[in-house]
């Protein structure tokens, strides 16, 4: 793999370049929301937490740890517009990356926050989408990386050491 990892870790899972770079676009096209995030723990939460979202807003977030560890994601708040389907706004949570409906671990929506979530590889994915009317405060959420049984025999090997 080349220099940058996060493509090298986009071809092995599947998202092509010209997806990349849509979602590098979407970055900075209207609200600025989703992106890349690979780093051992961060934050993601909806465009303006906790004020309103805006409208007709679908934000796609890529989180990537290193490989052979996974993503645990834990809800601090959550408040989406309810609908018995989710079908005005939601998030959807999935394995890997979103193209793929098999990999989908939950799609939420309301005032119940979801329950904590840890992929089975390391990168999981996170799309926030909302319609033309009514909007609520949102979600903000925490990942961090989960030390895998690799990094443990690596640790202990830098003890023994
Ligand atoms: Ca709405």
């Amino acid at each position: 793999c080349g220099k940058k990892k996060i493509i090298c870790g986009c071809q092995k899972y599947g998202i092509n370049i010209l997806d990349f770079n849509v979602l590098q676009y979407n970055m900075f096209i209207g609200v600025k929301c989703g992106g890349i995030l690979s780093a051992s723990s961060g934050n993601v939460s909806s465009p303006n937490f906790p004020s309103l979202y805006p409208y007709n807003t679908e934000c796609t977030w890529l989180i990537v740890v290193s490989e052979g560890s996974s993503v645990l994601l834990t809800f601090h708040h959550f408040e989406l517009e309810y609908h018995t389907d989710c079908a005005y706004d939601y998030i959807k949570i999935y394995n890997g990356i979103s193209e793929d409906e098999g990999n989908l671990l939950g799609k939420f929506c309301g005032d119940v926050s979801p329950p904590q979530f840890s992929s089975s590889w390391n990168v999981m994915s996170i799309i926030f989408h909302s319609d033309r009317h009514v909007a609520r405060k949102g979600f903000s959420s925490s990942m961090m990386k989960l030390l895998t049984n690799l990094d443990i025999s690596s640790l202990s090997t830098v003890m023994t050491n």
